[in-house]
C-alpha cells in the first residue's frame, strides 16, 4: 500500500516534470525542449553532448524525443 502511493506520487511528479519540459505540449520532450528545461527549471546547461546521453538513456524507442507514453513512463 505505502509502496503504491509511494509510486503514484512519484508518476504524478513525473508528469507534472514532464509538462513543464514540454514547452509546445505535443507530448514529448524533444533535445531543444530538454535543453531549455534544464536551463530554466533546474539552472543547468548542459553540452551537446550530455543531453545527448541522457536523451539516448531515456529515449528507449531510439526517435529522437523522449515520449511521455514510452515505456520507461508509461504507467
Ligand atoms: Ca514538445
Ligand atoms: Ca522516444
Amino acid at each position: 500500500m505505502l509502496a503504491e502511493t509511494a509510486h503514484m506520487v512519484g508518476l504524478k511528479e513525473l508528469r507534472c516534470a514532464f509538462k513543464q519540459f514540454d514547452c509546445d505540449g505535443d507530448g514529448k520532450i524533444t533535445m531543444d525542449e530538454l535543453k531549455e528545461g534544464m536551463k530554466t527549471l533546474l539552472g543547468e546547461k548542459l553540452k551537446k553532448g550530455e543531453l545527448e546521453e541522457i536523451l539516448a538513456d531515456i529515449d528507449l524507442n531510439k526517435d529522437g524525443n523522449i515520449d511521455f507514453d514510452g515505456k520507461r513512463f508509461g504507467t
